[in-house]
């Protein structure tokens, strides 16, 4: 087994179109949770060549905010190519890397696919606002440029679909990019990084040199992104703890920053619910991606009327949902990240306890010794939102209250400092209006009879409170990577003044 995954990465990194030297031989060891093994040595970026890097990039901006719109398209529209002929490969480099069920691994790459269609589409349709103008012969019009270079640090749980979300959206809008993956995830990022620049190579001289680029390495590479006045964007996923930084340090700048932070993401369960449903969502909402989603469902408040006839059931589920390798299973639940990821489980499910909780599972599971970490997702019946139920721990830990009013039960779930996704189940209209009302849910994503995870990429995602404001992907998230202009325009022969003022010199 042990070999067994270092040579496969190799075979695929090498397919994908990485040079060797990339991965071996370099300081930064990466392991696969598969089974704790180390399956190359990636070269970092010296902080010199990370400076140079972003030098770079702002040179490319002097040329690719010159391209038409819809010619950047077709860079992002070729990149879409190149992701669906290599979706098999960089799936599986997904799973290997991350541990990610099959599944899971093709999903995430399938969303970047679907990115980079809606990029395409979008490089026609960068609208600008008209606006009546107060005064005669006047025009008044908004239009959006390109923002300049936009900085990317992507987590490790989503390693290349989130850099797609920003990435396709900001080619389109004219800003280079340059990417800071996860230390834990440097091979995939590097996958990508080959598969851009087969696109951009297909794409012709158009394409500036440094367009799109990567810097490998850890905190102060990423603190390199923030602080230099050359990025005017700068996306970050990842914990609200690196998110206060970087947002700070940004905004010290005054550049712009996209901030897609922790979740600790709700769903309430209503008398009118359809049980079946409402299991089935829960159980993929709360164990999908072993607990490790920004979106994953990590509290469930259910109705005292239906608590008996949902909880015992979910907790069998529990207790037979498969735990197991990513690579030579079926299981659903697939290993955490490491080590470090288990022990903050472990703590958090004590903690739990302590303040009253009853803890279905949550044990170590050994599938392959003891380099990796797997463990049975844990349901904490809890007796009130104390604790670590208002903390976001990244793993698969779901905590159950009880209600009795759904006043009460959105309470609950708005009352934690994280606002990314929620759900409620139930059929009653009045009851999911209220929910999805400017009363209801106070985050950035809420659905009706389905988990808070699994978002399409159509929608605007991200949240609001410590989850950090920003949004990225569908709807209008576009705007982030431009800059407004408004414009006043005079084609008569007078010049009125606004507001009516005079002044005749
Ligand atoms: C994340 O967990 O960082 O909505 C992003 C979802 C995915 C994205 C999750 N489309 O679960």
């Amino acid at each position: 087994m042990t070999n067994l995954i270092a040579s496969e990465v190799h075979d695929l990194l090498v397919r994908l179109g990485v040079p060797a030297a990339r991965f071996t031989g370099g300081t930064l060891a990466v392991r696969s949770p598969v089974t704790g093994e180390e399956i190359a040595r990636v070269v970092e970026s010296a902080p010199e060549d990370a400076r140079r890097t972003i030098g770079a990039a702002a040179e490319a901006f002097t040329a690719w905010r010159r391209v038409p719109a819809p010619r950047r398209g077709e860079l992002v529209r070729l990149l879409g190519e190149e992701l669906r002929a290599s979706k098999e490969a960089l799936g599986r480099l997904v799973t290997l890397e991350v541990g990610k069920v099959v599944s899971e691994g093709l999903g995430e790459v399938q969303e970047m696919i679907d990115i980079c269609d809606f990029a395409v589409g979008l490089s026609r349709q960068l609208y600008g606002l008209t606006i009546q103008s107060e005064r005669p012969d006047h025009r008044l019009t908004e239009q959006w440029h390109p923002a300049g270079v936009v900085g990317v640090i992507s987590a490790f749980n989503f390693p290349v679909a989130v850099w797609s979300w920003n990435a396709a959206l900001a080619f389109v809008c004219g800003d280079p990019v340059v990417w800071k993956p996860s230390e834990k995830t440097p091979l995939t990022a590097l996958a990508v990084q080959a598969l851009f620049d087969r696109a951009v190579a297909r794409f012709g001289d158009d394409a500036p040199a440094n367009l799109g680029t990567l810097l490998i390495g850890g905190r102060e590479i990423g603190e390199l992104l923030v602080d230099d006045a050359r990025v005017p964007v700068v996306s970050a996923t990842g914990s609200t703890r690196m998110g206060r930084i970087v947002g700070e340090r940004v905004a010290r700048r005054f550049g712009k920053s996209i901030l897609e932070l922790g979740g600790n993401n709700a769903s309430i369960v209503t008398p009118s619910a359809d049980l079946e449903l409402t299991l089935r969502a829960v159980a993929f909402g709360a164990m999908g991606t072993a607990g490790q989603r920004c979106t994953t469902l990590r509290r469930l408040i259910v109705h005292e009327d239906v608590y008996d006839a949902l909880v015992p059931r979910l907790a069998q589920v529990y207790q037979r949902i498969s735990v197991g390798s990513p690579i030579d299973s079926d299981a659903l639940v697939g290993p955490l990240i490491d080590g470090a990821s288990f022990e903050a489980m472990q703590a958090s499910l004590s903690d739990a306890k302590a303040h009253g909780g009853i803890v279905h599972g949550g044990e170590r599971v050994d599938v392959n010794g003891d380099g990796s970490f797997y463990a049975r997702p844990a349901l904490v019946e809890m007796p009130g939102q104390v604790g670590p139920v208002r903390e976001e721990t990244f793993a698969p830990i779901l905590y159950v209250l009880k209600y009795s009013a759904l006043d009460e039960a959105i309470a609950l779930q708005n009352d934690v400092p994280q606002g990314l996704s929620s759900s409620i189940f139930g059929n009653d209209l009045r009851e999911i209006e209220l929910f999805l009302s400017g009363a209801g849910s106070d985050c950035g994503i809420a659905n009706v009879n389905m988990g808070p995870s699994g978002a399409e990429i159509g929608g605007a995602f991200g949240g609001e409170k410590e989850t950090g404001g920003g949004r990225e992907s569908g709807s209008d998230a576009w705007r982030a990577y431009m800059r407004r202009q408004t414009n006043a325009i005079n084609y008569g022969r007078t010049l009125p003044l606004a507001q009516g003022v005079t002044f005749d010199i």
